[in-house]
């Protein structure tokens, strides 16, 4: 989770978190690199006084090079950028599915794949009523618990507002909006707990929506819902 002395990312508990992680890692490198030789030859035409450039008019060379190399980096940047949005959207198959529907300021949940349908709320806890080693701001009453290396889809949408339902250490966030299902797939690679929070100013009590995921092996995750 993320803490406060954290400069980077967090830890990614799906394939898709941690393919974007790795592409955020190449994206900075890639960033710092240019940044610093553009700064190493400003600073070179400024303290030698354009001494080197002097008598200098034309070279098909340099422009080749400096039309190939930047045409090759967007390059390596576009590919992988594309190859990871796909790859977001890409399953077509489920395991289960879980339905987010966000409220002023809660989040109402459903898994409709069982016999009986389930459904239940899930708000903050209060400050006054966390446990020793609970976090402040991010406990909720009803954890959702779902089960790890499995598909699953989110379909998430909200019953009055513009809520954006995130959960950065799945490298996910979708946004929930009125009238409207926006869908994407989770697969989490370990049993954890995962923490979010509402990633769109919806209101007054924006900050008190958290996100809670346990994620269980599948005979608890039955255990717990379905007997
Ligand atoms: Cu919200």
């Amino acid at each position: 989770m993320s803490m406060y002395n954290m400069l980077l990312l967090q830890d990614m508990m799906s394939w898709v978190g941690i393919e974007a992680s790795l592409f955020h890692d190449y994206s900075m490198v890639l960033l710092c690199l240019i940044g610093m030789g553009f700064c190493f030859f400003m600073g070179l035409m400024y303290v030698s006084g354009n001494f080197f450039l002097k008598g200098y008019s034309s070279s098909d060379y340099l422009e080749f090079t400096w039309t190939v190399v930047p045409a090759f980096l967007l390059y390596s940047l576009g590919v992988p950028s594309l190859y990871l949005m796909y790859f977001m959207e890409g399953a077509s198959k489920y395991d289960l599915t879980l339905k987010v529907i966000g409220h002023q300021w809660y989040w109402s949940y459903e898994l409709n794949d069982f016999d009986t349908d389930i459904s239940f709320d899930s708000y903050m806890v209060n400050v006054t009523d966390l446990g020793l080693g609970e976090f402040r701001l991010l406990e909720v009453d009803s954890v959702v618990s779902l089960p790890f290396l499995s598909k699953i889809r989110v379909l998430v949408s909200s019953g009055d507002v513009l809520h954006s339902w995130a959960l950065p250490s799945m490298g996910l966030k979708i946004d929930a909006c009125p009238g409207r299902l926006n869908f994407m797939n989770i697969s989490c690679m370990r049993p954890s707990v995962i923490f979010g929070q509402c990633s769109e100013i919806c209101g007054v009590n924006h900050s008190f929506m958290p996100i809670s995921i346990e994620f269980i092996s599948w005979d608890d995750f039955l255990n717990c819902y379905v007997s």
